[in-house]
């Protein structure tokens, strides 16, 4: 593979100024939790998005796909979502830039001087090895280089929270997915075997070593991406805050449902017959889940992960009964493991609806697990799996050239 640096030469007969790369991500735990309030459990692995960038004086943004052979020439201003999908992960974190007045007022550097010079835009090659539809984070993790360039191409001073807020805004706006802040935040965040655990509601985080010893994170890749996942994904939220507006309306004190029990969600949504069962299977989703979380931190903490898998077993059963956000494929891969004494733990993780199961497996029978799903997922599922072993690494930074 020629490098990002050969192919921006390339292109642009000139040096790029920077090169960044930036993670994929998986997630231990935690599932549909970022956005509402809860706590994840994320860390960045080793599969990555590399940008590297120059600057340009004529107001443009050239963009390369390497991995598509795709081109494509955008005005710096009046950006609007793109008709290209990979373009809106670029030119939604330039709107951020340009227009959230928020962050212009944390420039802290000279305002006028730097918007100038950014007004000229620049040139930009893009490649990786995180699988597209993977639930991997592919597009966080592109958006996070993106503006890790920017940031550092014009000296803008953003911390690496401020950047997973303005790539999850962009998502938002440009990609139309309201989407939490786990994938962003752990992409920049990421940390050498550590993961990390993020209080969406306070933002504060801390990180924990994973010492896996004997056992080793294995991802099956379903190869599949059902087309409703964004939307399903945007209905999952509104669901939860149409629960949690019914639970407020009785206990006016809840604030998030951080704030409630499974005794309020009963109370309050069991019977419920406006929204039928679907909203109270979300809410009792999210409030067993973040329970989990709490307990499964202790499990990591007392470095027992056997409760820990067992939790994650737990998750995927919630997430595929009451959030319904499985599907029969990844269900598949999770009982095929279920009863191997040899697999910690397994879930579906990610937004759903395809994408990878999590799994926790010890080294020495990764080898035969997989062959052996392999052939049952092509016989029963009529798929190909794709398998990944994965290592935990360091977050968005900068490529020494
Ligand atoms: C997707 C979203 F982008 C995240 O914010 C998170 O909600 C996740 O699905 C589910 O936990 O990756």
């Amino acid at each position: 593979m020629l490098s990002i640096r050969s192919h921006f030469l390339n292109h642009f007969n000139d040096a790029p100024a920077f090169i960044v790369k930036s993670p994929g991500r998986i997630n231990l735990i935690g599932e549909h939790i970022d956005y509402n309030h809860g706590f994840v459990l994320p860390a960045a692995i080793d599969k990555f998005i590399e940008v590297a960038i120059g600057k340009r004086t004529d107001g443009t943004i050239h963009m390369v796909a390497v991995d598509l052979g795709e081109t494509i020439l955008l005005p710096m201003h009046n950006l609007t979502p793109h008709a290209t999908v990979w373009v809106n992960y670029i030119i939604g974190v330039v709107d951020q830039v340009l227009n959230t007045e928020n962050n212009v007022a944390s420039i802290e550097n000279n305002v006028a001087k730097i918007k100038d010079e950014f007004n000229g835009g620049f040139n930009i090659c893009v490649q990786g090895n995180i699988p597209l539809g993977a639930g991997l984070s592919s597009s966080a993790a592109l958006e996070c280089a993106v503006l890790f360039a920017l940031n550092e191409l014009y000296s803008l001073s953003f911390t690496k929270m401020q950047m997973a807020l303005m790539a999850q805004s962009a998502e938002h706006t440009f990609a139309g997915v309201h989407c939490g802040l786990m994938d962003m935040f752990a992409s920049l965040h990421g940390e050498k075997n550590k993961a990390i655990l993020l209080d969406c509601d306070s933002l504060a985080f801390t990180y924990y070593p994973l010492a896996l010893n004997d056992y080793s994170i294995v991802l099956f890749d379903t190869q599949i991406k059902h087309a409703l996942a964004s939307s399903e994904y945007n209905t999952r939220r509104l669901e939860c805050e149409r629960g949690l507006k019914l639970i407020q309306e009785k206990y006016p004190t809840v604030k998030t449902f951080r704030d409630i029990s499974i005794e309020q969600v009963e109370t309050c949504l069991a019977s419920n017959d406006i929204n039928g069962s679907k909203v109270y299977q979300r809410c009792k989703y999210v409030v067993e889940e973040m329970q989990r979380v709490q307990l499964a931190v202790q499990d990591l903490e007392k470095s027992d992960m056997k409760a820990f898998g067992k939790k994650m077993f737990e998750t995927h059963k919630g997430l595929s009964n009451l959030y319904e956000v499985s599907c029969p494929e990844l269900d598949f891969l999770v009982e095929a493991v279920a009863n191997n004494e040899n697999v910690l733990g397994a879930r579906m993780m990610g937004g759903g609806f395809g994408g990878c199961t999590i799994n926790i497996i010890k080294k020495s029978a990764v080898e035969e697990i997989t062959k052996a799903l392999t052939a049952s997922y092509a016989q029963l599922m009529h798929k190909e799996l794709a398998v990944y072993i994965t290592s935990i690494e360091e977050g968005t930074h900068l490529v020494a050239e």
